[in-house]
């Protein structure tokens, strides 16, 4: 049989309906039979009940059946619910529930608050895959369920774990632990491509599958005066680089700093640097571009700005020299101005 294994979807509200509809395609395509959901399907109780009822011609679609076994942000709502469906199942009951599915154990073991993995007694199971959601092996044992190494080493043959939102897999003794992230970006700090776990249960091989879904990656590039031409495009091709690496990335480019513009306005700039980018092979269409924080210095500031520089810098190592050097200064900068305008 093929489970594919998701968690942390945090659906808000209906824009985000499309990501359940990707991990169907992904799973129907791949032929999977059982899908896990680890917890924190909803992000909050008030999530649940709007969106339930929307997303009743979206599970259909799965030719499978569906587990769900609550996390933190769901338990709430999902405690008094049994079914989401005719194919969706929620394991709610506590302490822990087991589904027997193809001769393979499910051990369902909802988040539970002011518990520890380790406070319930789970019987052991010879084909098995645990199901839960909460903080693994964290040295602040106090919080969101602990799992420790112990309650899993040798004693599952797949542990389907939720909670952390970025990928992460670990072999425990012959038990294999994942955790497969949020499926779609819930912050800023959720990097990179979202990913879900598909496992095999005839040889327990995991995959580990990218989802079609969109991804923002939030870089920022820091201009200064100094830089030359290629020095600017070195660091904007570095700051690009991930489209190539996936379809689905796209780019928030901040760029910040100052630059000189003796030639190019900024947003003249801007077209330049979009050209070089393009010539270069770089997906243009998938960079989002921030210059709120770029100052455009013409040559007369930079100038000034330098001299305020370096007056600062002899006052601080040669105060007494200042007084005759800034009359000498101030007056070098006025005719370099008057040179330049
Ligand atoms: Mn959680």
């Amino acid at each position: 049989m093929k489970i594919l294994h998701t968690a942390d979807i945090h659906l808000k509200g209906k824009e985000h309906i499309s990501i359940i509809e990707s991990i169907i395609y992904v799973a129907n395509k791949e032929g999977i039979e059982l899908i896990i959901i680890a917890g924190d399907l909803f992000d909050a109780a008030a999530n649940g009940r709007v969106l339930e009822n929307e997303l009743l011609p979206i599970w259909e679609q799965f030719q499978g059946d569906i587990l769900i076994v609550p996390g933190n942000h769901d338990v709430k709502y999902l405690k008094d619910r049994t079914e989401l469906a005719s194919n969706v199942i929620v394991a709610n009951k506590t302490p822990f529930s087991v589904a027997l599915i193809d001769d393979i154990h499910f051990v369902c073991v909802p988040y539970q608050d002011n518990l520890s993995l380790s406070d319930i007694n789970v019987p052991r199971f010879d084909s098995s895959v645990l199901i839960t959601h909460g903080t693994y092996n964290s040295k602040n044992e106090n919080t969101y369920f602990p799992i420790a190494i112990s309650d899993v080493s040798g004693l599952y043959n797949y542990v389907a774990l939720g909670h952390y939102h970025t990928w992460f897999d670990k072999w425990e003794s012959g038990t294999l632990v994942v955790n497969p992230g949020a499926p779609r970006q819930t912050r800023k700090s959720d990097k990179g491509a979202r990913f879900v776990a598909i496992i095999d249960t005839d040889t327990w091989k995991m995959e580990r599958v990218s989802l079609p879904i969109l991804y923002m990656e939030y870089n920022v590039v820091n201009l200064s005066v100094v830089d030359s031409p290629v020095d600017i495009e070195e660091k904007l091709l570095n700051a690009t680089k991930e489209l190539n690496n996936h379809p689905y990335c796209e780019i928030m480019l901040s760029l910040q700093g100052s630059i000189s513009f003796s030639q190019y306005s900024l947003s003249e700039f801007i077209i330049k640097m979009k050209e070089m980018l393009d010539k270069k092979g770089v997906d243009i269409t998938r960079i989002h571009w921030n210059i709120e924080k770029i100052t455009q210095l013409s040559s007369p500031m930079m100038y000034a700005s330098f001299t305020r520089l370096l007056v600062d810098k002899i006052t601080d190592v040669a105060p007494q020299e200042i007084n005759e050097l800034a009359p000498f200064l101030f007056e070098r900068l006025q005719q370099e101005n008057q040179n330049i305008l």
